[in-house]
């Protein structure tokens, strides 16, 4: 129990505290005083055990019902194949958009043509075709203007099947899914260039190049390769395009995270691999584990990549092709002095640019240190040619001591930074399970020690990421980070062997960090988050016009119209045009011949806000969501005869269960 004497100078604060809260339920009493109401906050503290820790955290984090946060956060929900939108500092949960996997309340893969078309435009591009049903989304990565977050469109890989989606912070809709040629699966990705003009990612597990010849691992040095990826961005068309992308090969260590440089590095592209031991597994046959084999030497290599001479081999007809794409081979790559390697603690996670270009952070996740390299030294060494030798492969590796700034001890297990508006980094430590905030060397802290370890605070437990507010852009905002963490044990109720996971708001505008709120994640795993001023962003709040169709982006000139309602036979096709309107739809009635083609085009033709309706055919797995204005199309095959009710699945007003009809399949005579 607390005692609540025994406070002091916490006391006071304490006070003070309380005294605000009374202030606040005092105004609260004279407009309307509810029976119930203690009107006592201190009386309320007291009773449920709080400290003046926690008072204050809820004062920060309290958002009362009509207000906004200030924040909102973009989280990967990994193996759902999904993106979580997240409010800070309320930590509430607005949006999970579906992007890999189908999501029944968007409908999205749930019947409606364009959905189904979207998810199958990221099916492997060889062998038989497959729809894939789920993606692991790992990083995603805002779409940036001059390295500033400009709230136009989110990007985000799926690690499982190397794909990457496009989704337009228009409608928070996913607008595009692209199968990476030559790879079969992809971790590091997607990173932005500072002005979104390509989008990059990197192989991690090496395979054949192309992924689909097979080669025996025997020849693993031979035929494995890793590759960098870049995506052309057009921002015009709000999608990934053929024309201008390209792909780098590199050696068969595993490339992890990138992060392109910005302000005096931009044009240059880092990249974290682990495995430079090449070690191919192998535990039945006697040879060592990955995880021994993949940890042997002191140093990996980070890449240090010349896009914009890449960019220009590519232009000159220097690339080859592989599977339709442009590929800079190795050896290319090393004759025309586009790649460099950088020995780096080994086993990394993060790589992260500071927000004046020239600092690169390297976190080895075995190592205590994080490591400080510039982009300054880089140049110079590059420049000098004065490396310490070459790889296997002949790619030039530079001298340690000679582009190194600083390294720090910060504690076992670095794996990401993030920074501040202050001069100030913040560094996940993954084994220790803490939070590191430590100065960044100047130009930041003129008169006061750089590279100092200012402060750490446990978080609980195995933080993997951390995000801090605009926290990998030029101008990040400071004020809040958050903890990503993996494991929640002891924290939250029990709900099965399966944990959720653990955001943790942490309070970064004093020395001292404090943290403020947990969030369980009931939906894993979440890698990796962006966190962006909400006033950045202009969503539509309702389709621009009626009839629009999101997956086009404009007007569908198919779209079925009020008044126009209508069913047209034409041989064994049916097309029905429907309006979907509070509190009904029309027509309400089908008839159909089994066997019949038919295509429903819907469109909601509400223009209030939120008045959103679905559209549900009960045994033929159709679903859709119809946001206001929005058309959509559903194709099936009437196959099985009988009487199916349709219905709306959204509850939008007080007849919303009269908004039903049905679908008729006569059975063949
Ligand atoms: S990751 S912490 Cu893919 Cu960067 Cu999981
Ligand atoms: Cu429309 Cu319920």
């Amino acid at each position: 129990m607390i005692k609540w004497t025994k406070f002091g100078l916490g006391g006071l604060g304490l006070a003070f505290l309380i005294g605000l809260l009374l202030l606040f339920s005092g105004v609260l009493e004279s407009k309307s005083r509810q029976p119930g109401l203690s009107g006592n906050a201190e009386q309320i503290a007291k009773a449920r055990g709080l400290t003046p820790a926690n008072i204050e955290a809820a004062l920060k984090t309290y958002v009362p019902t009509g207000k906004r946060d200030e924040y909102l956060m973009f989280a990967s929900g990994g193996h759902s194949g999904q993106v979580l939108v997240i409010g800070v500092p309320s930590m509430r949960l607005l949006k999970v958009i579906a992007v890999f996997t189908p999501e029944p309340w968007q409908g999205f893969g749930q019947g409606s043509e364009e959905s189904a078309i979207l998810l199958s435009s990221g099916n492997m591009t060889v062998g038989k075709q497959r729809t894939l049903n789920w993606g692991d989304t790992h990083h995603p990565a805002l779409s940036e203007t001059n390295g500033e977050y400009d709230g136009q469109f989110l990007f985000i890989n799926d690690k499982a099947n190397a794909r990457i989606a496009v989704i337009d912070l228009r409608d928070f809709e996913t607008k595009q899914i692209v199968k990476t040629p030559n790879l079969i699966s992809n971790h590091g990705g997607a990173f932005v260039t500072p002005n979104t003009e390509y989008i990059i990612s990197g192989s991690q597990y090496a395979t054949p190049l192309p992924f689909h010849e097979y080669a025996p691992i025997e020849q693993y040095k031979e035929k494995y390769r890793g590759l960098i990826v870049f995506h052309k961005f057009d921002r015009q068309k709000g999608k990934i395009v053929a024309e201008g992308s390209f792909q780098i090969e590199v050696p068969p260590y595993w490339q992890d995270l990138c992060d392109p440089g910005k302000k005096v590095s931009e044009g240059w592209i880092f990249c974290n691999s682990f495995n430079t031991e090449m070690a191919t597994g192998g535990i039945g046959q006697g040879k060592p584990p990955f995880e021994a084999g993949a940890s042997q030497r002191d140093m990996d290599y980070l890449h240090v990549i010349n896009m914009r001479k890449a960019i220009q081999i590519v232009k000159q007809g220097k690339a080859k092709k592989v599977s339709g794409v442009d590929v800079i081979p190795l050896d290319v790559a090393v004759a025309e002095e586009i790649l460099y390697f950088v020995p780096e603690a080994k086993s990394p996670h993060g790589v992260d640019v500071a927000p004046d270009g020239n600092y690169i952070v390297i976190s080895g996740k075995l190592d205590t240190h994080v490591t400080i390299f510039t982009f300054d030294r880089i140049m110079k060494a590059i420049k000098n040619k004065n490396y310490e030798g070459k790889d296997p492969y002949g790619v030039p590796i530079l001298k340690y001591n000679d582009v190194v700034e600083a390294q720090l001890n910060i504690g076992l297990g670095p794996l990401h930074t993030q920074f501040d508006n202050k001069g100030y980094a913040y560094t996940s430590v993954f084994i220790e399970s803490t939070v590191a905030k430590w100065s960044l060397g100047p130009p930041y802290h003129e008169g006061e020690k750089a590279w100092q370890l200012i402060d750490k605070i446990p978080i609980h437990y195995n933080v993997g990421h951390i995000v801090c507010a605009e926290g990998d852009t030029v101008t990040p905002d400071g004020k809040y980070c958050v903890s990503l963490n993996k494991w929640s044990i002891d924290r939250f109720n029990e709900v099965g062997p399966l944990y959720p996971q653990n955001f943790q708001l942490l309070d970064i505008t004093g020395n001292k960090m404090k943290l403020l709120y947990d969030m369980p994640i009931g939906i894993g795993e979440p890698h990796y988050v962006q966190m962006i001023k909400a006033d950045k962003l202009s969503p539509w709040k309702v389709y621009p016009e009626v009839g629009f169709n999101p997956a086009t982006m404009s007007k569908d000139p198919n779209a079925a119209m009020l008044g126009k309602e209508r069913i047209v036979r034409n041989g064994n096709k049916v097309e029905v045009w429907m309006t979907a309107l509070r509190s009904r739809f029309n027509p309400e009635h089908i008839k159909v011949m089994e066997g019949d083609n038919v295509v429903i085009y819907i469109t909601n033709v509400e223009r209030a806000r939120d008045a959103t309706h679905g559209f549900a055919i009960s045994g033929y797995n159709i679903n859709l969501s119809l946001e206001p204005g929005e058309s959509s199309t559903v194709r099936f095959t009437a196959d099985k005869p009988g009487v199916y009710p349709f219905y709306c699945t959204e509850f939008c007003s007080a007849l919303h269960l009269e908004m039903a009809g049905y679908l008729f399949v006569e059975p063949k005579k």
